[in-house]
């Protein structure tokens, strides 16, 4: 018996097998939903197959999160395959890494344009297409976001200001599809090794800050942030929706 057995879950955002949407895939599957995974672009289907296929999963298609036509494509298909949807995860992110360091003040109008397209529209494009497909069944939409919405984090720039659009998004969302009985949630999750933090200027520093002074004095996991979103997507959170849950060690509540 497990908390999401017969449940359908659709996973944006898995790079490799240190992602966050693998890390969560992986607890969903746990708990007996069925997954489907999308890739980004053609160089990472040969990362997603193998990944999927070790939990079962026959649908793996393509979506790129700025690509109208593909998504509805993609939709298609699983309204073919599945007839419906229970759990929809966005773990999409992208700035352009020159926007990522510096000062916030020389942020580029494309710079900011493809941050917002790529990290934030694509949340309220997924959900337009997943809606019908999840009407009637309690749906869950989960992002994950990131304190650099809400405070200063040196050089996350263009993408803080991007996840406030996030969690705002998250909100209207969620005031909209309530009365379709559809959920939206984020979980702002701590710093993380994965791909997207690769290359990143003083990402070990703040690795070291939230050992240091998190409550828990620990990072966080992947199986961390996997536990919270099983949450998310089950019935036990039936009565939870436009909330954005902390998984970081507690980090956010120190004053210093
Ligand atoms: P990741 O690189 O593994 O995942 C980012 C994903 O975004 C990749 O799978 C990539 O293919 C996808 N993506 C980028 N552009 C896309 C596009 N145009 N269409 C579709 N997909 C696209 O890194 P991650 O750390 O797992 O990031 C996942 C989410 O978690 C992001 O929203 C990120 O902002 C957020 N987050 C990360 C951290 C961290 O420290 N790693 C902390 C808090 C929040
Ligand atoms: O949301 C993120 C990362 C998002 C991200 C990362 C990259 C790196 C490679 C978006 N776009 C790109 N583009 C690239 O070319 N995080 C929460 C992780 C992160 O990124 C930072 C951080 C932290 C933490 C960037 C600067 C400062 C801190």
């Amino acid at each position: 018996m497990g908390l999401l057995d017969g449940k359908k879950a659709l996973i944006f955002g898995v790079a490799n097998e240190r992602s966050i949407a693998w890390g969560i895939a992986k607890a969903l599957k746990k708990e007996g939903a069925e997954i489907a995974f999308t890739y980004a672009a053609e160089n990472l289907e040969s990362r997603v197959r193998p990944l999927a296929a070790s939990c079962g999963s026959k649908i793996v298609l393509p979506c790129d999160a700025t690509n109208d036509g593909e998504m509805d494509a993609l939709f298609a298909t699983l309204k073919r395959e599945w007839g419906g949807l229970d759990i929809l995860l966005h773990s999409i992110a992208f700035a352009k890494k020159e926007e990522l360091k510096g000062e916030f003040l020389n942020t580029s109008r494309d710079g900011f344009r493809l941050a917002m397209d790529v990290s934030v529209y694509s949340l309220v494009a997924l959900s337009q297409r997943a809606c019908p497909l999840m009407e009637g069944r309690n749906g869950s939409i989960i992002t994950i976001t990131y304190l650099g919405s809400e405070r200063v984090i040196p050089n996350y720039n263009v993408m803080g200001v991007g996840k406030a659009a996030l969690e705002a998004s998250v909100k209207y969302l969620a005031g909209g599809l309530g009365l379709k009985k559809i959920r939206v949630n984020a979980i702002s999750a701590g710093p993380i090794k994965t791909l997207a933090a690769m290359g990143i200027t003083g990402f070990k520093e703040i690795l070291d800050s939230v050992e240091k002074k998190a409550p828990l004095r620990r990072n966080i996991t992947l199986e961390d942030i996997g536990g919270s979103a099983v949450y998310l997507a089950s019935d036990l959170s039936s009565g939870m929706t436009g909330a954005i849950i902390y998984v970081d060690s507690g980090f956010n509540i120190m004053g210093v």
